[in-house]
Formats: structure tokens, sequence, C-alpha cells
């Protein structure tokens, strides 16, 4: 690797650039937004760094092969400068809030520990200001695609479903390129696999396997108390955030965090003071024995449908719409009528949902977020869980999500407050 080319100029591609200058390679860089034409630098170049965005069928990828240029990734990128540790995090869902659930534990009893990936922070900006720590990384099938000499040395494969079929050419492609980040690992590092799903316990690795999810694994859930050969790490009643999912989440960032030495005692006060990641249900807190979750991230009809899995049986207020992008709302009536209590629609999908919920619920509409808010509180009694999951892009009423969730959460803090 000498000289390079970068593609796609968002956060990955932007830090990418900036580590290789500050190593002194000749980099060349472009984004097909601003008009570039990638055939000018291929002559000129002995690497392409691809952005995680870029498809597999996209022309310079194909170029690229056919010259036999090499194809990396970011992460990969930053890994072949990195000195330290990294602790590689993936699956179809929970990565994010499993990476930050390790991370907080890690930091906590380590010190230099640094989060990033997919997560949020570029890879590559830790490799510059922080080559040694010890990383936690959530780790995308885009970015798993292009690794070549990652190697892990302790790592969590939560779990498999269908998912980013516009980005991976099959199913059969997004698992490989999660196998991927796994391939290299050997026999002193660890991974904690699922252990119910076959395509997650076959992850071909040769690191030391520990499996968690039922009772016959090395780490499990049994009446409310989580173990990890049989130790009792946690309860499950004591963690803020809640539904399985976020069990398994909490019991994989557990045995992760106990097999790098954390104690126990520390892994439980992190654990039961982490109250999710903003903005994905979210727990806002509980006035007078209303519960309030901020789950503003949720701009899709699936979103909100593992949302309202989570919840009890009828004590749902859930305030839901925003800018329609095409959901089946139809496909949420028996949900909705077995979750919830009463639906408070916003925004300018509140008809198109009102006409498929119609007859399943008790519904509301409000001309606003705040008349939202001020609805579900005065419908609200103890025992009811109020749940802001819109199943809707932002952008009829705020700039973006987190505009949204900041509002939401303003707004209850003010009206529950008093
Ligand atoms: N671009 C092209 N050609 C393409 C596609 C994109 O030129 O065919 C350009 C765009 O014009 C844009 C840039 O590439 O200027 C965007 O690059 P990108 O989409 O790869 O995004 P980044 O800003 O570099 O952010 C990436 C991850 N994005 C994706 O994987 C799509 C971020 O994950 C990650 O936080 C960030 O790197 C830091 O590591 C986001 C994500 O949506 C949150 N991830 C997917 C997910 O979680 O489902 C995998």
């Amino acid at each position: 690797m000498k000289r390079v080319l970068v593609w796609g100029l968002g956060v990955s591609g932007r830090s990418a650039v900036e580590l290789l200058k500050a190593k002194n390679y000749e980099v060349y860089a472009g984004d097909d937004k601003d008009g570039t034409d990638f055939r000018q630098y291929l002559d000129l170049v002995d690497t392409v760094v691809l952005s995680p965005g870029i498809p597999p069928h996209h022309p310079l990828w194909l170029s690229a092969q056919k010259r036999n240029i090499e194809v990396i990734g970011e992460l990969e990128l930053a890994y072949r400068f990195f000195k330290g540790k990294a602790i590689a995090i993936t699956g179809t869902d929970g990565k994010s809030t499993t990476t930050r659930m390790t991370y907080l534990i890690l930091k906590e009893h380590l010190g230099n520990v640094c989060e990033g990936g997919n997560i949020g922070t570029p890879f590559s900006q830790i490799v510059l200001k922080n080559p040694s720590c010890l990383a936690v990384l959530e780790v995308s099938s885009f970015q798993g695609k292009t690794l070549k000499t990652f190697r892990p040395h302790g790592g969590a494969f939560l779990n498999f479903s269908r998912d980013h079929l516009d980005w991976h050419k099959d199913l059969e492609d997004y698992l490989q390129s999660k196998y991927n980040i796994f391939r290299n690992q050997q026999k002193e590092d660890f991974i904690a696999l699922y252990s119910e799903q076959k395509q997650v316990l076959s992850t071909p690795t040769r690191a030391k396997k520990y499996l968690f999810g039922s009772e016959d694994a090395h780490g499990f859930i049994k009446d409310g108390k989580a173990y990890f050969m049989d130790e009792e790490l946690f309860e499950v009643s004591k963690l803020k955030v809640f539904g399985y999912h976020n069990y398994m989440n909490a019991l994989a960032s557990a045995i992760m965090c106990r097999l790098m030495g954390v104690p126990t005692d520390t892994i439980r006060k992190v654990l039961y003071e982490f109250s999710g990641l903003p903005f994905r249900l979210e727990f806002l807190g509980e006035w007078k024995g209303v519960k309030v979750f901020n789950d503003s991230k949720a701009t899709t009809v699936n979103a909100l449908r593992s949302a309202l899995r989570n919840m009890p049986d009828k004590r749902v207020i859930l305030i839901a719409g925003g800018k329609d992008k095409g959901g089946d709302f139809e496909s949420l009536y028996h949900l909705v009528a077995q979750k919830v209590k009463i639906a408070v629609l916003i925004g300018e999908a509140k008809d198109k949902i009102f006409q498929a919920w119609k007859g399943a619920v008790k519904i509301e509409k409000a001309d606003s977020l705040e008349t939202a808010v001020k609805m579900a509180k005065a419908y609200s009694q103890s025992g009811d869980v109020i749940l802001f999951s819109p199943a809707c892009a932002s952008f009829d009423m705020f700039r973006d999500y987190v505009e949204r969730g900041e509002r939401f959460k303003e707004l209850v803090h003010s009206l529950f407050s008093v």
C-alpha cells in the first residue's frame, strides 16, 4: 500500500484521508456526490479505501478488482495502523447497545478504552488519537465485507436475520461478511455467540467460543437472573433497559467483560445504571407509576413493531406518526390491538395511520408533539407506559430524529415534573 484512493467522503472517508495523510501516504479522494470520475485515479493507485455505504456492485469496486487493485474498507485501513486490542461486536440487532454497554463497563475497570466503528466514531479517528487503547468496535456487515487482516481479541455475534439486501447480493453474502469479522481470530482470543441460531453458532473462528442464550449454554437467564459459568452476573429486574433482546445484549456484554477480567460487581453497577442509547427505546423516567420511553429513532414500522413487542398488554399510550416512508401500518393492526390502550397520532401520516388502525384501538389525533404529550399524560394511569415511537421519518416537523427526540424529552421533563 503506497498510493491510495479513498472513495466516499462521509465521516469514515474523511477520517481515512486524515489518517493516511498523517502517515505520509500519497492520497487521492473523491465522492460520487461531487460528480468526480474515479477512473482518472485508477492508474495512479495500488489500493482503494471504500466507505461502508458503497456496495460491492459499485463500478469503482468492480473496476479495481479487474485491475488487481486492492480494495479495503476504512475499518481495515485503521486496523493496519492500530497498536492496541480490539473487541468486535456484530449482529443484525442490538449491536450499538451492546457496544455501548461493553465500552462503559470496560472503561470503568480499565481506563484506556475507546468506542467506535459503526456506532459513530470512525476507527481511523481512534487510531489517530489513541492507537494503543482497547477499542470496543461495533462492526457492520458492510465493514466486515472488506476486512482482511483485522483480528479482534474478543467479540460477540449477537443474532442474525434478513437485512441489508439492497447492499449484499444475497443473505449468504450478508452472513459471510459477518463471519469475516472473526476469521483471523486465534486460540488466545474469544467470542460470545448466541446459542439459539445455527448461523451464529457456526461462526468459523479459532477463538474460544462461549455460548449464551439457552439454559445449556455457558451464559443464560433463569428465573430473572443472568449466569455465566455458574456465576450469577446480574438481575434482570434491576436493568433499566428491558425486553428479551436487551437482556441478551446485557448478557453478551457481561460475558465479554468477565472474560476481560472485569469484576462482577463493576459489571453489575454499570449495567444497572445504563438507561439505553439516546432515542432508542430510551427510558426517560417514571412519574406516578407511569414509565416513559423515547424511541424517536424508530423511523420504520418494523422499529415500532419491536418496541411494542416488549411492552405490557393494553397498557401502552402510544405517540406515533410523522412523515410517512411508505410504511405498512396495517401489518401492526393486531399488535396494536394487543398492546395499545390509546394511540395519539401526529404529523403528515396521522390520517393514513388512523385508517390502518381504525377499530383496533382508541385513537386521538394531535396537531403538535406538545399536544400529543399533554394528551398522553392526561390519559395515563399508574402501570401505563407512554411510548413515543413514531414509525415515520421526522422531516415534516423536525430537522431529524435527534431534534424530535430532544423535543420529546424536553416536553416530558417540563410537563411531568410539575
Ligand atoms: N457515497 C458514494 N457512493 C456510494 C455511496 C456513498 O460516493 O455509492 C458517498 C456519499 O455521497 C457520502 C459518503 O459516501 O458522501 C457517505 O459514506 P457512508 O454512507 O459510507 O457513511 P459514513 O458517513 O462514512 O458513515 C459510515 C457508516 N455508514 C454506513 O455504513 C452507511 C456509519 O454507520 C458509521 O457510523 C460511520 O461510517 C463511522 O464508522 C451508519 C449506518 O447507517 C450509522 N450503518 C448501517 C446500519 O447501522 O444499519 C450499516
